[in-house]
Order: structure tokens, then sequence, then C-alpha cells
């Protein structure tokens, strides 16, 4: 990626493009050719344009995405145009699901226990997790070692994934979307089979002691309804018991099954249960975390040792370090997404900050007034309809004729590509700045290239919660790219914006401020200490203002060996067991988040966040309802299970090929791993397919082309591609050569706003035009060839 033939190596500008409005020939983007510029005459037209288009339409006419790799949406380009008075931002969980927004009212945080408190367990459940291929390295050795250490794994998931084959766990098959199905006929389970004195299955103390809405006796003092989770089991509102044979029918796991894994989780005495925020990722994952709360409270799974039940959102164990920009932090201590060190924050006028979580772009919670953002699922419709929803019944006129890209690629990663098109060939100007040409690029005007952090001074970052790492500059800038930094200072110059306001720090104060910061807990646990020592001398080696500290290790050392690993030991007393001090004392330690301080299995705040948004409505207590592009819509005529159109359901997952669509371009990844359509040979003989024929899922959004793989992992009904690729569309057909997940999802609002990757509705048919080729012979995104 760094050295590829594929770099944007110049600014560059769409031939048919032309200052000035009125749509230049936006139609042609994506198809247009290209030419190269000067950054003078980038940074012109650029400043110009902006400056027009906000003076025409408005400071919220220009949309800069802030998506992950932009969690500080407010560094450089968006501070450039949050210091000009403001831009249109966009918020909505992408990663977390619907955890993000709904965990901690319902009362847990994205958790999980410390990896060495995990090889207490008697049991792991897996349930949609996968961290063989979605996280770096440790969470599996982790799981081995537990192995080792005698505890059993059950996976819950759509196919026989790699963790699950590592760990030689038992393995359950499961629909998208209905997890929450499986855990109410489990809880059915233990509520008919339970006997205190014969049979002791449930918790009764702990549902008791720390929760509220489980049984007539035990309901919050907000509730608006007297409907409670176990007579709601039972079947006492809806004349359906939500019994094994019910859940079934919808979950696809069999009814034996079913009560078997809900008996053996209630008699083992300590059980984890844990999983990705993937299943939540669903149209209908808004009470998902709710019901697994609930069966993990009855089944005496939260708050021990050995014991927990959450999920690891990709961010507890890994603390966001997949992310180089979450610089900071500390090691051991509360997972913390807030940078240090950093300079001072400037929040975008319009967006505003969202404090939650300390995430500035507002990803978790919805805007408040005044501020407003556009919701992710409502960015291309905004564009294209005129109008985005702010709150219940409410509605704002959408005015972008900018887009910026910077840092991602939204264009690719946001859901409904093809809309995405449409609406970036209807505004009047495109920029995006990259390393490579992605998607964002292609569709672009002008084209800005930036450099890596190999090419900069560093960078640093979490990399685990127990580690820190510290990268080095390997080489200068390639070509003409700059770092993103230095182009929105040198950009404000002709913006009428002081540079230094834009960029107070150089990139090395910068960094060397992140690692002053840092800190680690102290062996004793005791309290924080500095991660570094830093003296005089070091100061004046390394170049930079400072003052010296004590600390761990001395800051050269940790310089040269570009890593720092905390180091564990089996009994060092630093395990983190989530909700243990609840669990213990729940009066003394209760939940702050939770309107009543306990668990909350009726959950009120949940039902009027939801609702405040304006996409769809929840039940207080968590109520099994069929997602929108979920199983139930695979069928034609449900009762008399007739398939429709789109008769599959497809899940896209997080592969070991790329990271996102970051590497997507490298054929080196692309050879050594394919990127096909998983599907059991059952449905493929249906159909006729042989593994590697070419075939054509078809979503109500668009087309992709993929080579077929025929696999038993598979879950039947189900299929499975990797999300990240470049989409890669043929102007004749409309359709993806490339799998772009995004051309198959759409933009389904709901709950808080969350993406639902997991819940997109497919057919599959054999592809009868020409065969694809590997996509590691397909020719590089090379925009410029010098003769
Ligand atoms: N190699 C690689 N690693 C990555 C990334 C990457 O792009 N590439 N991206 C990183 C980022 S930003 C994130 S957010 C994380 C995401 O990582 P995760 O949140 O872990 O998401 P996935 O890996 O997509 O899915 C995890 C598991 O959930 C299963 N699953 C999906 N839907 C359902 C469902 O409805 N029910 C059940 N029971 N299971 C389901 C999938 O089959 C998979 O086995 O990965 C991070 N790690
Ligand atoms: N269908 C489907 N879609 C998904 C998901 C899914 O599961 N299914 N997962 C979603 C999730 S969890 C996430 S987190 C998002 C991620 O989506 P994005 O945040 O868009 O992440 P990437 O695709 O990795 O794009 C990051 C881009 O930043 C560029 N880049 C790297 N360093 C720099 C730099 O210093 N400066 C600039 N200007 N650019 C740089 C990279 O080249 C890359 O193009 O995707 C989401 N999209
Ligand atoms: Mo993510």
């Amino acid at each position: 990626m760094v050295f590829g033939a594929d770099r944007i190596k110049y600014p560059m500008k769409r031939k048919n493009w032309q200052p000035g409005g009125k749509n230049f020939h936006g139609e042609l983007r994506g198809r247009d050719e290209w030419e190269r510029i000067s950054w003078e005459e980038a940074y012109r037209y650029i400043a110009d344009e902006s400056i027009r288009i906000q003076d025409t339409y408005g400071l919220d006419s220009v949309f800069i995405p802030g998506y992950v790799a932009s969690l500080f949406g407010n560094w450089d380009i968006g501070r450039l145009f949050a210091l000009r008075g403001g831009y249109l931002e966009h918020w909505g969980a992408c990663s977390s699901g619907a955890w993000g927004s709904l965990a901690k009212v319902y009362g847990l945080a994205e958790d999980t226990n410390d990896r060495i408190d995990l090889r207490n367990a008697d049991l792991i459940v897996l349930w949609g997790s996968n961290p063989a291929w979605s996280r770096t390295g440790l969470p599996t050795y982790d799981y081995l070692q537990c192995k080792n250490a005698n505890t059993k794994f059950i996976v819950i998931d759509i196919f026989r994934h790699a963790t699950a084959q590592a760990l030689s766990a038992e393995y359950v098959g499961i629909r998208p979307g209905t997890d929450t199905a499986l855990a109410l006929g489990m809880a059915y389970v233990l509520l008919t089979e339970d006997d205190p004195d014969s049979n002791p299955l449930i918790d009764w103390d702990f549902l008791n002691r720390c929760t509220v809405g489980f049984d007539a006796d035990h309901m919050p003092d907000d509730a608006t309804t007297s409907e409670n989770f176990k007579d709601y089991v039972l079947g006492a509102y809806d004349g359906t018991p939500k019994t094994p044979e019910w859940a079934a029918e919808i979950c696809g796991v069999n009814p034996k099954a079913i009560e078997e894994l809900a008996l053996e989780i209630a008699k083992t005495e300590k059980v984890s249960i844990i999983m990705s925020p993937a299943p939540s990722r669903t149209t209908n994952g808004m009470t998902w975390c709710q019901a697994i709360m609930t069966l993990g409270a009855m089944s005496g799974c939260i708050g021990k040792p050995g014991c927990c039940c959450g999920s690891d959102a990709g961010h507890s164990w890994l603390q966001g370090g997949y992310l180089t920009l979450l610089q900071g932090g500390t090691i051991l201590g509360e997972p913390s997404w807030t940078t240090s060190g950093q300079y001072d924050m400037i929040w975008n006028p319009i967006g505003g900050a969202s404090i939650e979580y300390g995430v500035p772009n507002g990803m978790y919670k919805q805007p408040e007034e005044p501020n407003y953002r556009i919701n992710i699922n409502e960015v291309w419709t905004g564009i294209l309809d005129g109008e985005f929803t702010v709150g219940n019944g409410e509605k704002k006129p959408c005015n972008v004729q900018m887009i910026y890209d910077t840092h991602e690629n939204i264009l690719n990663q946001a859901p409904g590509t093809m809309l995405g098109i449409e609406a970036y060939r209807k505004v009047e100007f495109v920029v995006a700045q990259n390393i490579v040409m992605t998607t964002a690029c292609k569709y672009a005007d002008i084209v800005l290239p930036v450099t890596t952090q190999w090419e900069r001074y560093g960078d640093f970052t979490a990399g685990y919660r127990e580690q820190m790492l510290w990268t080095s500059q390997v080489c200068e800038p390639l070509f003409e790219a700059k770092s993103d930094l230095d182009i929105a200072a040198e950009l404000a110059e002709y913006m009428g914006v002081d540079p230094e306001q834009v960029r107070p720090l150089d990139y090395k104060q910068m960094v060397f401020n992140w690692v002053a910061a840092a800190t680690r807990t102290k062996k004793d646990g005791s309290e924080l200490e500095n991660l570094v020592s830093i003296t005089q001398e070091d100061l004046d080696t390394l170049g930079v203002k400072g003052m010296p500290q004590e600390g761990a290790v001395p800051i050269l050392d940790l310089k040269r060996n570009g890593i720092y690993t905390y180091e564990r030991t089996q009994d060092d007393g630093l395990d983190h067991v989530v909700l243990k001090a609840f669990r213990d004392d729940p009066e003394a330690n209760p939940i702050g988040t939770t309107t009543s301080g306990k668990l909350e299995i009726y959950c009120q705040q949940a039902v009027d966040r939801v609702k405040a948004c304006g996409w769809s409505e929840i039940p207080p207590i968590p109520k099994y309802m069929p997602a929108i592009e979920g199983y139930e819509e695979t069928f034609a005529d449900w009762g008399g299970k007739e398939k429709g159109d789109y008769p599959f359901q497809l899940v896209t997952v997080h592969i070991t090929r790329h990271s996102h669509s970051s590497f997507a371009n490298v054929p080196t990844l692309r050879e050594a791993i394919d990127h096909p359509l998983y599907m059991n040979p059952i449905d493929a003989e249906a159909k006729g397919f042989k593994t590697n024929d070419t075939v054509l899922v078809t979503s109500r959004w668009g087309k992709v082309l993929r080579p077929v793989l025929l696999t038993e992992i598979m879950m039947p009904g189900v299929v499975a591609l990797g999300q990240g690729a470049w989409a890669e569309i043929d102007e004749e057909t409309g359709v993806d050569l490339a799998g772009c997940t995004n051309v198959l999802c759409g933009p389904n609002a709901v709950g808080c706003g969350h993406q639902a990757w997991n819940s997109c509705i497919v057919n599959v048919e054999k592809w009868t035009g020409t065969p694809l080729a590997p996509d590691y012979a397909w020719e590089p995104r090379e925009v410029f060839k010098e003769n």
C-alpha cells in the first residue's frame, strides 16, 4: 500500500470539472479522465469553491464525513472548516451497532472481564464473535490459554468460523438477526424447568437484588406499562409462550439444542458469554443487548470471576487500538476514548461536541439542540431527496453541495453505495484526499495525495489494553504527498483562516505530547503512573518542548523498541471483572447510566431514546421483533414457507484480507486471501452452483458479482461476504465486479441510527456473462502514469 504503483502521487483534477458551480458534469464522476495540477491550483480551487458554496447555500452545504478513522473530525480539515464557521457532520454507530447507543442505558458497558480472569471460566460462549479474523492476535491466543486451562467453548454464529475451529468449539448455527428469539427460547426453558430446591437453574438472588422488570414484583418506578419479562416469555400478553419450538422456527436452532444450551449455561458454575457487536448490527438489534443481559442475569453469569456477559465491542480489550488516531490513553486503566496531550479541541459549531464516551464525532449519541448532524443512513437519501431526520417527526432540509472525504472511504463503507454514487453525481463539488485511489476518490473532482504514517514523524497508539505502540518514520514523503495536517494548514491561508490555529503543533511535538501523557497502572494496582520517564537530555535529543518527568520506561527506550508491553501474570491481582462491585453491593455501587441504578430488564429510557430519534419504536422489555430485511422477509408467504424474491440472508463480515477498505487494493493480499460468497452446499446444489462459479448477488439496493465458495461451515439459507472491497461498478450494467458489500446493504434507518450491516436479504443466481477474472490480476487503479 505504501510503495504500490497506485499511490496517488500528485494533486489531480477531473478533466471536465470546472469551478463556478452548477454541477459541472457531475454525471461524469467516476468515469472522467484525470489531469495533474499543482498544489497551488488545488488549494485555490478548493478554497474558492468552498467559500462560494458556503456563501451561496449555507455553512451546512459542506459535508465532511466523520467516520471511525477520523474520530477527531475537528482535526486538520474538519478543524479548518470548524474555524471557518462550521460544516455538516454525520452520526450513527458503525461498529458498535445498537450496543453503542443502548447497552449503557440497560446497564451494561461495552466490556468483558480481563483476559487473565477468563481463564477461570468453565465455559465460554462466543455468541457472534470471531476474533481469529477480526481482533488482532491476542484474544485468540488468550482463548487458547483458557482452552489449556480446560475451559469449554461453544460458538453461536452464522458460520463455524476460524475461531470455532481453532478452539474445537461446539457449534450452534443461527440465522442473523434472530439471536433474541434464541435467548427467549432459552429463558423459557429456565423458567419452566427451574425449581429452587430440586433443580436450581435461575439466579433469583441476583435478579431480585440487581435487576428491575424481570417479574411483576420488581417493576421500576418509571414503568408506563405493567409488562414484565417473565410473563412475556410465558405468553401472558400475546398468547404465545416463547418455547424452544417457537424460537426454532425463527432462529433455525433445533428445540432440543435450545434446551440443552440453556441448561448447560445455567448449570455450569462459571460461564462467560462474550460477543462482538455484530449481532446488534441488525435492524432489530436494539433489544438484543437487553435480551442477552437478561439471559446472563438469569444464569448467574454477571459480576463474578470467570463470569461476564456482554460485548467486547473491539474496544475493551483493544481499547480502540486498531485505530491509529486514538493516541494516548492508559494501560489497564478504564477503557478510554479520549486523547491526552493533544492540543485543544475545536468543536464544529454546527455538529457540536458529543461528550458521551468522549467521542467528539457523535457516533454514539444523537446530536443535541442547537446542534445537528445528519445520520449516516440518511446521508445519500438526504442529498437526493433534500431532507433528513433530526428527531421524532422532525426533518431538516439537506443542502449539501460539497463533499470533502478525508481519512475514510465513505462511498464504499457507508450503506447504499449505489445511492451514494447518485448523490456524489448530484452535488457541485467533491474533494477527497487519501493515499490511494479509493472509491471516494474515484468519484471526486479533486484528489489530493497524503502521506502514510510511515512518511511522517511517527504515531503513538494503544495497541492493546496492555500495549503501547510508537511507530517511527521510515521514509521521506513519496512524490508530492503531504500530511493532512500540513494540507489543512496550507489550505487555511487560501481560506482566510489562521494556519497557526489549524496546526498549533507540528507532528513531532504532538506525538511527543501523547507519549509523555501516557500512563499505566502501577504494578500493585494502586494508581496510575507515567508510562515514560523523560530527562532534559531526552528533550534535547528529541528536539521537543516539554518537562522532565518520572516514569516506568525511559522515553528513548520506548522510541527505539517501538512497543511497550505490560507484563501480566496469572496472579497479579489486576483482573477486571465487569460489574463485580455492583453485584456485591448494588445499593452502594449503583449503575450510573440506568434510571433505577440496576440492570433494566424493563427500560423506559431506551424506549424514549429510540423514539426520540424518529425511525422506530421498541418495547421496554426485550421482545423479539422481526428485522427489516431479516429472515421473515425472505418469505413471500411465512405461513406456507414460500420463499420470496430475496430468499437468502446476507452477513457482511470483517475479513483478514483487509482492514475495511484499507489495503483492499493490494494484489498480494488479494492473491493470498480470496473474497468469495460463502454458501452452504445444500443451498448451492439447489441452484446448481459449483465452487468458483461466478454468481450474481442481488439485493434491493444493488448487484455484485463474486465467485461462490461452497462450504459446510455456513448456516443454510445464509450467505456471507467480507466487507471492504473497493466497488468496481460496470457502467453498462450497473453491476459491481468487486463484491463491495455496501452495494448490497441498504441504509435502513432504525433505533438510534446505528448501521445494520447484518440485515440484508439477497438473491443469488448463476452469472451468464463473462466469468470474473481473479481480482489479484486486475489492473491497479493508477491515475497518473509517468511516461
Ligand atoms: N481483519 C480485520 N479485522 C478487523 C477489521 C477489519 O476490517 N479486518 N475491522 C475492525 C473493526 S473497525 C471492527 S468494528 C471490528 C468488527 O468485528 P466484529 O464486531 O467482531 O464483527 P465481525 O467480524 O463482522 O462479526 C463477528 C462475528 O459475528 C457473526 N455474526 C454476524 N451477524 C450475526 C448475527 O446476527 N448473529 C450471530 N449470532 N452472529 C452474527 C459473524 O459471523 C462473525 O463470526 O473488527 C475489527 N477488526
Ligand atoms: N457492509 C458493511 N459495511 C461496513 C462494515 C460492515 O461490517 N459491513 N463495517 C463498518 C465499520 S465497523 C467501520 S469501522 C467502517 C470503516 O470504514 P472507513 O472508516 O471508511 O475505513 P477504511 O475503509 O479503512 O478507510 C480509511 C481510509 O483512510 C485512508 N487513510 C489512512 N491513513 C490516512 C491518513 O493519514 N490520511 C488520510 N487522508 N487518509 C488515510 C485509507 O487509505 C482508507 O482509504 O466500515 C463500515 N462499513
Ligand atoms: Mo468498526
